[in-house]
């Protein structure tokens, strides 16, 4: 292991642990199974599973079949106690006396309207909106928003320990006491701000009414675990897709696959908590669980949380979750996507449930979150002012293609289009939406050496797709392997090449993508898949380099022989980009917060001053997991695209987790400086700024908005003053050329972004005719 590896660096990541469960629990689950169907089963009780259907459009990409304001990816379970069936012991048929060796375990259907209740989603007209940008508009207290029993979920609390008392005759006097002791907890909570958490060790009645419900506990022991069902296939999904732990309880399994795959699989739930899973080939597709244990109150986030990254395992009020749980619902529900334009300001207050959430700080005491929505309101700054936008004033030179991939059109089974913005008069003016062969997910694009084609991948399906640049109009599509994801050109040959992100290789292409030239492994055959993402090109089309989601690490391939060797990254290795001079590359560790550099020859990357082969920048520097970020220094985390300009004089890396842009000096390896982007932020590349310098352009997946990023406004050299110097709308407007009828989400879902004249290094040097005037000398040849 190199001494400056990043944090996480050739750790293999443990392999799926498959919990065992009782045979009966199995073959009872698989009856209940096939007599209910998938999608009304969003609320899990003990045997009965929750099922997540994978799809490839928006909103649903893990449809639990609840639906969520919008949104359908969240599911909800009950801890299933023997003897509580606390939402409704009526509607929850109990399996009969000793079928599984257990009494009176609850069983059975939930229907929809009691998971909502549960999150509250009945109140949501009146519980969120809260928080008001008027300061003169005061925080209302708990007991002026109406019943606390239904706000807080004490029915369901309530029932539980009732039900206890009716199974078992011994809790009575215990059951008896809790109920007193909800009751004063009502009062007592009644003139609390409805934004703030509640200590419950600090109310009078909190160390007994804790106390109580642990000994009805004993009355009640936990049941077999819940399973979690998860279903890839046609025609929802195209392709491949994986299932991963983000976040799990203490003590509860990790659950992954060894690949990509399209079929079933399932994981268990054995603790009450909050499961998240995302898919590591595309990591904005999430989904996730709360089980619930009915013997407390409010939603059980669990004591103590595990986050996939820096092997984390953190109080479950810690930042890092309440930041992950907002990401959340921000991609997953689409009412909650950012929506500017260039005319007017606006307000964007996402929607999260309005529900109790319990949750445990660093000590262990239990904090309740009355009403998530106004807590994170108040945590995040929500509503915010979203700013009209307007163009830079210096024209860019040529085009920008921007993959809008959320984009919705008639006529067409899936998302997006590839949008095309006039950079030097700043217009929307072309969208290719691929609607007359069902373009899935167009993710990202390259061109050829004249310009001709735009090629295009769908990332949610095997396939290249050509078409004409200049019209527009498809010109082939070809089979390239599950979700293609990122594409570029040889400088030398002209050839393409794709990074076929659910399997293990790079696909060569002939010129013009007529015909597979030739698959490149970028690791070892017979062993688990790579999953290779967003590759990069040395200028002199010899070495390709991939970062690999699975086994967190990056393939060098020399393309002259196709022999590949591999360099340690951080955690889940997405994306990378080579200097000019290909002294060194960069990976940006989607899961590890860092940026992970390896030099190509001489140790070019640097370290406390001193050049090494490979070092790390950590971007949780100014970042604590728990207590949270320190102060306005920079930070990052959950990083994508992290291009080099193509004078080597920055890397810029967009970081979803934190909506910003690092700004990195690569003469130094060291963060100087961040600039704000939206949410999802997602791809950068550079494109020629008019009369010299570059432009880099920012999409952003949850937004319909790019920024444009000045490295050097005043071409000193130094790029402290790096700036986003204007923004856009990438929706189209009554001029937009189109092939398609856009029907919803327009401009959204930004991804890759392809600036057409190509300038980076090797490629610049061979703008064609007609482009090449429009750029100087230095633009032409940026390292000289
Ligand atoms: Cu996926």
């Amino acid at each position: 292991m190199p001494e400056n590896a990043p944090p996480g660096a050739g750790k293999r990541r443990s392999r799926r642990l498959k919990t065992v469960i009782p045979l009966a629990a199995v073959a009872l689950g698989a009856t209940t199974v096939a007599a209910v169907p998938a999608a009304a089963l969003p609320v899990g009780v003990g045997p009965v599973p929750i099922t997540f259907t994978l799809n490839d459009s928006n909103g649903n990409w893990f449809d639990s079949g609840l639906q969520l304001f919008g949104g359908k990816s969240l599911a909800v379970a009950e801890l299933p106690r023997l003897g509580t069936s606390a939402l409704d012991g009526s509607i929850i048929p109990s399996l009969p006396e000793g079928a599984l060796g257990l009494p009176n375990l609850p069983l059975g259907q939930l229907d929809t309207a009691q998971s909502s209740g549960l999150l509250n989603l009945d109140l949501v007209d009146s519980l969120t909106g809260l928080v008001s940008s008027d300061p003169a508009k005061a925080m209302p207290s708990l007991g002026q928003l109406g019943g606390l029993t239904d706000l807080l979920n004490l029915d369901s609390t309530l029932s539980a320990v009732r039900n206890i008392a009716a199974t078992e005759p011994r809790a009575a006097t215990s059951a008896a006491k809790a109920e007193g002791l909800l009751s004063q907890f009502q009062a007592e909570v009644a003139s609390l701000p409805a934004d703030q958490p509640i200590s419950l060790d600090s109310l009078p009645v909190g160390l007994d009414l804790q106390k109580a419900l642990d000994d009805l506990a004993t009355f009640a022991v936990k049941g077999p675990a819940i399973t979690a069902n998860f279903t890839i296939g046609s025609p929802k999904n195209q392709s491949l897709h994986d299932i991963t732990s983000l976040i799990w309880p203490e003590g509860a399994p990790f659950f992954e696959q060894m690949g990509a795959f399209a079929g079933s699989d399932s994981t268990q739930l054995t603790e009450p908590g909050l499961y998240a899973w995302t898919c590591t080939i595309h990591p904005y597709m999430l989904g996730a669980t709360v089980v619930d244990d009915p013997l407390t109150i409010g939603l059980d986030f669990g004591k103590k949380l595990k986050v996939n990254s820096r092997d984390l395992t953190v109080p479950s009020n810690a930042d890092v979750i309440q930041q992950l749980v907002r990401i959340f619902f921000t991609a997953t529900v689409p009412d909650n996507w950012q929506t500017f334009s260039t005319t007017e300001s606006s307000q964007w207050n996402p929607v999260f449930p309005p529900a109790p959430i319990l949750q445990y700080d660093a000590q262990g005491n239990p904090v309740l979150v009355p009403i998530l929505d106004a807590y994170y309101d108040q945590k995040f700054g929500y509503p915010k002012t979203l700013d009209k936008l307007t163009p830079p004033q210096t024209p860019g030179v040529g085009e920008v293609w921007i993959d809008t991939q959320m984009e919705e059109y008639a006529g067409k089974d899936y998302v997006g289009a590839a949008t095309k913005v006039n950079v030097e008069n700043w217009t929307v003016d072309r969208k290719i939406s691929g609607s007359s062969i069902n373009m899935n997910n167009p993710h990202n694009m390259w061109t050829d050496k004249n310009y001709k084609y735009l090629y295009q991948t769908e990332w949610f399906d095997d396939e290249l797709s050509v078409f004409d640049r200049a019209t527009g109009e498809h010109v082939r599509t070809i089979e390239v392997g599950p979700d293609p994801s990122h594409v570029m050109t040889r400088t030398d040959t002209d050839q393409v090449q794709v990074a076929i992100n659910g399997g293990t290789d790079v696909v060569e292409l002939s010129p013009g993508a007529e015909k597979i030239d030739r698959r490149i492994p970028v690791g070892p055959p017979g062993d688990f898949p790579q999953h290779p993402h967003a590759f990069w090109l040395s200028s002199d089309g010899k070495t390709t380099i991939t970062p690999n989601v699975n086994p967190y690490d990056a393939t060098v391939i020399d393309n002259e022989t196709g022999t590949w060797r591999k360099e340690p990254t951080g955690e889940l290795p997405i994306a990378s980009s080579m200097m000019s001079d290909q002294s060194k590359f960069y990976m940006a560790d989607f899961l590890g917060g860092s940026i992970s550099c390896v030099s190509l020859a001489e140790d070019a990357c640097v370290k406390e001053g001193k050049k090494v082969h490979n070092a790390s920048i950590d971007l949780w520097d100014n970042y604590n997991p728990v207590t949270g970020r320190n102060g306005t220094k920079p930070w990052g985390g959950l990083t994508i695209q992290l291009p080099v300009s193509p004078d080597d004089k920055a890397l810029l890396a967009a970081n979803t987790f934190s909506a910003t842009v690092s700004v990195v000096d690569p003469k130094t390896d060291k963060v100087v400086k961040e600039l704000p982007c939206n949410a999802g932020c997602h791809g950068i590349n550079f494109g020629a700024k008019k009369g010299g310098g570059y432009y880099a352009y920012v999409s952003n997946k949850f937004s319909n908005a790019a920024q444009v990023i000045d490295i050097d406004p005043n071409m000193d050299g130094n790029i402290t003053d790096a700036a986003i110097v204007g923004q856009l709308v990438l929706a189209p407007t009554a001029d937009t050329k189109s092939d398609g009828t856009l029907t919803g989400q327009p401009g959204m879902g930004g991804q890759g972004v392809l600036p057409i004249p190509l300038v980076y290094n090797g490629w610049s040097q061979q703008v064609p005719a007609g482009w090449r005037e429009k750029l100087t000398p230095e633009q032409l040849n940026p390292i000289g």
